[in-house]
């Protein structure tokens, strides 16, 4: 049987992931981070789709077409996680479990980035764990679709 499909979005920047900032975010690129969940998925039994958009409208679209085919979203929205009020709104329709991941642990930084919209909605959040947290992401996703958790 095919398994269900995993969401992973990442927003605006993200594509430049490993070529700047080498202190906060590593050296890791968003190809090698796609490579990652994507062994993991195969572990944990999801059907990946990976996406990374730096357009707002873009990243709302993904969300409505995941109420359609996703178990889960596993969402880096990057800097629209402080400013973004329509993707916290697109995020609540979404019925089945969404993760909140940070590279870096957003609370630990300035100001700017200890407001989250989106953790209003998210049913966990991880933070600060490096590229690490979107393998564990993953695992944490199958533990989250088989308790029902929302
Ligand atoms: O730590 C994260 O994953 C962030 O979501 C990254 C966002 C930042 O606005 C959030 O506060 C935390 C910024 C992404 C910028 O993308 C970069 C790409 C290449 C090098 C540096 C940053």
């Amino acid at each position: 049987m095919a398994h269900p499909k995993l969401m992973v979005l990442n927003g605006p920047n993200l594509n430049l992931l490993g070529e700047r900032e080498p202190q906060i975010y590593g050296t890791t690129t968003l190809a090698q981070i796609e490579d990652l969940c994507r062994a993991q998925c195969e572990n944990c039994g999801f059907e990946l789709d990976f996406r990374q958009t730096n357009f707002e409208g873009v990243l709302i679209e993904s969300i409505h077409e995941a109420r359609k085919t996703a178990a889960g979203i596993i969402i880096n929205p990057a800097g629209l996680s402080f400013t973004s009020v329509a993707l916290l709104d697109a995020l609540k329709m979404f019925d089945n479990p969404k993760i909140e991941l940070h590279i870096s642990n957003i609370h630990r930084r300035e100001e700017i980035y200890h407001r989250s919209l989106v953790s209003k909605t998210a049913t966990a959040v991880i933070a600060g764990l490096g590229p690490a947290g979107y393998g564990l992401a993953v695992q944490a996703m199958r533990l989250l679709v088989d308790e029902g958790r929302v």
